[in-house]
């Protein structure tokens, strides 16, 4: 069967994290939407199917990150560790890792990538609070912080040799929000599908950093900046809101939880190393 015009336009694509919530997610849609696609974790995949490669392997590997670069056209970076860790534990795959992915796009020409930030970010801002990218960042823990470094190591590349990234600073992806905080924080599948094809296809995106997360009636984020890529969100916590409200009635406004957008990250660690 010919391909439709929709299904070839992001050319050749690598996935990382596929073995994670998201990539086992996005996975199928993205494939439906290239004409080859790449799927890596350090985790087992499902076998390959028609128009796709599995590709084992870990991101601090260098040379198996080079190697996995090799012939894609963009990257869609969703690999590393995705939650507060001892810092022993991030250094390697948000900070080596990103930093090889990045050089293995510097080395093989690839001019594109989108980068799984976090909000993490700027966690510590409060939740009454709106921010926009262009602010300071204000990480809650080893996670933000390594997620700033790939925000910051994405802007050198672009600067230096004109990688363009999309960095979606993630609010909360799942089939629907955990709680309170997340009618702020929701981001659909298909939302974020819908970002990541804005972000691969934009004619120009530079350097950009966008929050993800969908049209909530509770907002923290102002996308202004990013309005260039063509993006929105189309999905809403609000239906959820009635059933998060009731499951949670009471909210102690002492708790670093309830005061700052990072939630329940704040109360994670001090860790041994
Ligand atoms: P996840 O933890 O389910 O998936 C991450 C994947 O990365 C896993 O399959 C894991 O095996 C892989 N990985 C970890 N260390 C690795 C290494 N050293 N080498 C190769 N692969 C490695 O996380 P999820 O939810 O799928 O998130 C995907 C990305 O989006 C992550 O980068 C996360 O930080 C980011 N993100 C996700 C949010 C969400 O709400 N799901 C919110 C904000 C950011
Ligand atoms: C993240 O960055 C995590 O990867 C995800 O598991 C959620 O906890 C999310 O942030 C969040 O803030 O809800």
């Amino acid at each position: 069967m010919p391909a439709s015009p929709s299904s070839l336009s992001l050319g050749r694509l690598l996935l990382t994290g596929a073995a994670g919530g998201l990539g086992k997610e996005l996975r199928g849609r993205l494939r439906a939407r290239t004409s080859f696609l790449r799927v890596s974790d350090v985790a087992a995949m499902a076998p390959a199917q028609e128009g796709e490669e599995v590709v084992q392997c870990a991101l601090e590997d260098r040379a198996a990150v080079h190697a996995l670069l090799q012939g894609v056209d963009a990257v869609v970076h969703l690999g590393g560790v995705s939650t507060e860790q001892p810092f022993d534990q991030i250094v390697q795959a948000n900070i080596i890792g990103v930093y090889n992915v990045y050089e293995a796009a510097r080395k093989h020409g690839v001019k594109r990538l989108v980068f799984a930030s976090s909000n993490h970010v700027t966690g510590y801002y409060r939740q009454d609070e709106v921010i926009d990218a262009t602010m300071p960042v204000r990480p809650d823990g080893h996670y933000g912080i390594s997620k700033a470094f790939g925000e910051n190591l994405s802007r050198f590349y672009f600067d230096r040799y004109g990688i363009e990234t999309v960095c979606i600073r993630i609010g909360s992806s799942f089939p629907e929000p955990a709680d309170r905080r997340m009618l702020a924080t929701w981001l659909s599948y298909g939302d974020l599908e819908r970002l990541l094809v804005a972000s691969l296809t934009a004619p120009v995106v530079g350097h950009t950093i966008v929050y993800g997360m969908s049209d909530n009636e509770t907002v923290w984020w102002d996308n202004t900046p990013a309005r260039h890529l063509g993006w929105r969100p189309q999905d809403s916590s609000e239906p959820f809101r009635a059933a998060k409200e009731a499951a949670q009635p009471r909210l102690d406004l002492n708790d670093p939880a309830v005061l700052y957008q990072a939630g329940g990250f704040v109360h994670k660690g001090p860790f041994e190393n």
